[in-house]
């Protein structure tokens, strides 16, 4: 391990969230829930005003309502994310070239590598320009963490949340991770969080005592053998840019239109373990399930579904195999089919022993892709072969949504119901805007595409508010988490 705590890892404050703050100058300060709002939707994320009642993210939207009746209920806005996150992830590569992206708005960074920093001070001087510049391009708040190791720089972005900056100092590792429950530890979840509380494990440092032996003999070998070795801070993971195979995937072409349904099935279940069986043999996991499908008249489709953490087992492969599968029509005929896995890991986040229970997290959890069978929520990074949506007899006006007014200019969707529609008419430069509700056939009002955080020339404009007076300005060092 390194001796300067020059990995940095950051993470963007509440992201969808915050970014529907910036954009809703309405909403800045206030409880905000972005997620899926249909019955069975989950929440994206939830501001830091809207945690405060116990609303976070997986958790399913109507128990969210029941919590914060009174915060906005937001459909997510993908392109929108994706274009920050743009923008986020090249401010890292103007540090280094070793920059490796968790997800949107999460990255690691090899500051050394680019010559960014070489000790403490220079680290830290990196870490509070660089959230500087975050917030002047995106008018956003991020978390920094600062350390010699992966595992160490994420967990102190953690302690920085929000809107701070944590620097672990090289040596200090093991006293600071001791008193810490195992469920710190990247792998440890709740069931294997159980499992060691049964066998009188509850800290890192219990973990440590325990050695190795015996973590391999509860835990089995590979996932006791890296317990351990995380329990006493070692952790030589390299920073990794954009990792080259970023996928595994397998796909066979078949001589003869394969036409029984039964057999598309089974191909599909044995294409699913031959991908997994490579993706273990590179020492990958993966979030995101892709199934392809050519069909008789080479129209090519795929359907994709994000678990809650990487997975390399090979019947939760099997099974989110299965329900894409479902959603597609292979009347006809097929001639190609492919099974993938994406979002790779280099060990399997989730918790290791609910992995085969774990059902597959609705789109809400999906920034990077559709998943299967849901209908509004979708973002634009679903297959172009897809067929269109039937268009609705009725215009949908989705909460959140943007929207232009031949007359009022800019707004958001407030809500719509019984044949009417609230607009917010306001815009990320503009002060909290007023309120008026249409017809919901009226002509005069439009879907519209998002308008920007910061105007053209860099400027932000709109101060950044997505957190609440009480939390800015906390410029690190506190170990607070969320509440
Ligand atoms: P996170 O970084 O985990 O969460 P966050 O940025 O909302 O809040 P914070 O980091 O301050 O704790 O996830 C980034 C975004 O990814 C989040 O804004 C929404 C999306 N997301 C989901 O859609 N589903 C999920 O279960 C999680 C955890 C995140
Ligand atoms: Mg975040
Ligand atoms: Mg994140």
């Amino acid at each position: 391990m390194r001796n300067a705590p020059t990995i940095l890892h950051l993470d963007m404050d509440a992201f969808f969230a915050s970014v529907e703050q910036a954009s809703k100058p309405s909403l800045r300060g206030k409880a905000v829930v972005v997620g899926g709002l249909g019955p069975r939707g989950v929440v994206a994320t939830a501001s830091y005003e809207a945690r405060v009642f116990g609303v976070h993210s997986a958790m399913p939207t109507a128990q969210a309502r029941r919590l914060a009746p009174h915060a906005a209920y937001l459909v997510p806005r993908f392109s929108v994310y994706r274009s920050i996150s743009e923008r986020v992830m090249a401010l890292l590569r103007d540090l280094s070239p070793l920059v490796e992206p968790l997800s949107l708005d999460e990255a690691f960074v090899d500051l050394e590598a680019g010559g960014a920093a070489w000790d403490e001070e220079s680290a830290r001087l990196t870490g509070t320009r660089l959230r500087a510049r975050i917030r002047a391009a995106t008018g956003l708040t991020a978390s920094v963490g600062l350390a010699a190791s992966k595992m160490l720089a994420k967990i102190a972005s953690e302690q920085a949340k929000p809107d701070g900056l944590v620097l672990i100092e090289p040596g200090t590792e093991r006293a600071l991770l001791g008193p810490m429950p195992v469920r710190t530890l990247p792998g440890v979840g709740p069931a294997t969080g159980d499992h060691l509380r049964r066998a009188g494990i509850t800290t890192v440092e219990e973990l440590a005592e325990a050695g190795e032996d015996e973590l391999v003999r509860l835990l089995g070998k590979a996932h006791g053998h890296a317990l351990y070795a995380m329990a006493l801070a070692h952790d030589e993971r390299p920073v990794v840019a954009e990792r080259e195979a970023k996928s595994v995937s397998v796909e066979d072409t078949y001589d003869v239109d394969i036409h029984d349904r039964l057999r598309v099935g089974l191909e599909v279940q044995r294409l699913a373990d031959r991908c997994v069986r490579r993706l273990r043999g590179a020492g990958h996991s993966g979030r995101t399930i892709v199934l392809k499908v050519r069909r008789y008249d080479f129209s090519t489709l795929t359907r994709s579904e994000t678990l809650r953490g990487p997975t390399d087992d090979p019947a939760v492969v099997r099974e989110a195999a299965a329900r894409l599968l479902d959603s597609v029509d292979t009347t006809g005929g097929v001639r190609l089919l492919g099974v993938g896995v994406t979002g790779l890991a280099d060990y399997t986040q989730e918790d290791l022993f609910a992995q085969a229970a774990q059902t597959a997290a609705p789109v809400a959890e999906a920034p990077e892709g559709a998943a299967a069978g849901t209908e509004a929520e979708v973002g634009p990074g679903a297959d172009a072969a897809q067929p269109e949506p039937e268009q609705p007899t009725e215009r949908q006006w989705r909460p959140g949504q943007d929207v232009r007014h031949t007359e009022w200019g800019h707004g958001w969707v407030q809500g719509s119901g019984l044949g009417r529609v609230t607009v917010r008419f306001e815009t990320p430069s503009s002060p909290p805007g007023r309120v008026r509700t249409f017809s919901g056939d009226d002509p005069s009002l439009e879907p519209a595409e998002p308008l920007p955080l910061v105007s053209s020339g860099g400027q932000v404009s709109s101060e950044p508010a997505s957190l609440p007076k009480s939390w800015s300005g906390k410029a690190g060092g506190g170990a607070t988490s969320r509440p």
